[in-house]
């Protein structure tokens, strides 16, 4: 009885560990950008590196998506028409409008943050040592002859 609860509990904590060390970790997205009414929307957009920006032409005249840099050039984009680029690398990166030099836009990259703990995560594995350390001193309790 005491020893099926003792293995039930171990076998519950190591599920947890499992849960918490698995715990997903941010993915990269897919922002979208419209290029409207003769600008860029959003004209600032703030994304995490790895992310994937999509400019999609929502305008009857054409556009482009060409980074300032020069990093990048979309080429030509009809009505209708995206264009898709990742960012890796943390910056800043300032664009425009090839057809239309008063477009501008920039995209700002931000670091991708550190995986670890969530806070979460940290309390249930607080709890479980201090579950552990109580087993293994009830262990030690019972080894001593009455
Ligand atoms: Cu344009």
């Amino acid at each position: 009885m005491l020893r099926l609860s003792t293995k039930t509990l171990a076998t519950t904590a190591v599920v947890l560990m499992a849960a918490v060390l698995m715990a997903p970790t941010s993915q990269a997205a897919t922002v979208d950008v419209d290029i409207s009414g003769f600008t860029f929307v959003p004209d600032t957009l703030v994304i995490t590196a790895g992310d994937e920006v999509k400019w999609t032409n929502q305008d009857v005249a054409p556009h482009t998506s060409t980074s300032d840099a020069p990093l990048w050039d979309s080429g030509t984009l009809n009505q209708g028409q995206f264009w898709s680029r990742t960012f890796n690398t943390p910056g800043s990166y300032p664009y425009h409008c090839a057809i239309h030099p008063s477009m501008q836009a920039v995209i700002i990259v931000e670091a991708a943050p550190v995986p670890g703990l969530s806070a979460y995560g940290t309390a249930l594995l607080i709890l479980l040592l201090v579950i552990a350390a109580y087993f293994v001193y009830r262990r030690k309790q019972s080894a001593i002859p009455a």
